[in-house]
């Protein structure tokens, strides 16, 4: 019984391949389907974003909700929905859940991250009284958004952030997931964008009042050499913020405002310098003629 299966078996697969091999000679296509590309489904939005300035110590007396983080989208076209975004540190507990429940970011735009769980307001009748503020909690979220605007201004693209990580002030990691599933449990290779900062080393010193802000659009933000301190003025337009909240101290930073377009390199300089003069030499040709 066995050795008959074997026979009808092996019938059976000099059949197959001998009709595999007249299809292929009267020309019916059999080829496998191409193979699809794996594409990396984050890798365009890891092209896009960019962390452009990093307020880690603030010069108020509650330095956590005064933090923020300025994020740029530098593509041309695409507006980017931050909602089911997480925003974390590599310290304290990870996250349970996504915390940015709403914001997005337009092209060639920034959004300012920062604590939805700010801030605390001074207390009417001690401050008339002895003139001191005494933090008194409130709930949460009630007025982040509108103590940030009121020290920083109404215009920039606030984005609010739950269970906000207090950035170190001797440095800190952090970084942006796109999703709770890519976070993984604060798995930093899944995230779009993260940034280990110093305050030593290469990396700017801070004066606990400014903000760091990247050189310029396209330099890399884990390079320390690559930030600046804030100054009132700078490049990226740096201004003092106005006392807010429990905040009577002032700090300075540019919320909103990205730092400069790259340089173009010598070289870019030179070939367009040619290209110029390649121009002109066409156009007196022409004239010639
Ligand atoms: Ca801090
Ligand atoms: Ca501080
Ligand atoms: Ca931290
Ligand atoms: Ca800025």
């Amino acid at each position: 019984m066995r050795k008959s299966l074997a026979v009808i078996f092996g019938v059976l697969v000099v059949f197959l391949a001998g009709s595999v091999a007249s299809a292929d000679v009267i020309g019916l296509n059999f080829k496998a389907p191409p193979k699809k590309k794996i594409v990396d489904p984050i890798a365009p939005i890891k092209s896009y974003l960019t962390i452009t300035e990093i307020m880690y110590n603030p010069a108020s007396n509650s330095d956590r909700n005064w933090e923020y983080i300025e994020i740029y989208n530098t593509s041309t076209s695409k507006t980017l929905d931050l909602a089911g975004y997480v925003f974390d540190d590599d310290d304290g507990k990870t996250l349970s859940s996504a915390n940015i429940f709403a914001g997005s970011i337009a092209p060639q735009s920034t959004a300012v991250l920062f604590n939805a769980k700010n801030n605390k307001q001074p207390h009417p009748k001690i401050q008339d009284r002895h003139d001191i503020s005494i933090p008194v909690p409130v709930a949460a979220g009630s007025n982040a958004l509108a103590q940030m605007q009121a020290a920083w201004g109404p215009e920039i693209n606030f984005v609010a952030v739950s269970n906000w990580s207090a950035l170190n002030n001797s440095g800190d990691h952090f970084g942006l997931w796109d999703s709770f599933a890519a976070y993984d449990s604060r798995n930093f290779a899944n995230a779009i964008i993260n940034v280990n900062y110093d305050d030593d080393d290469d990396w700017p010193g801070d004066d606990n009042k400014s903000s760091i802000y990247l050189t310029d659009l396209s330099a890399d933000p884990n390079v320390g050499t690559n930030w600046i301190l804030s100054s009132i003025g700078d490049d990226s337009g740096g201004w003092e913020s106005n006392p807010a909240g429990i905040c009577n101290k002032t700090n300075i930073g540019s919320p909103g405002s990205p730092p400069p377009a790259p340089v173009p390199e010598p070289v870019t300089l030179v070939l367009l310098g040619l290209g110029g003069l390649g121009i002109l030499f066409r156009h007196k040709l022409y004239e010639q003629a």
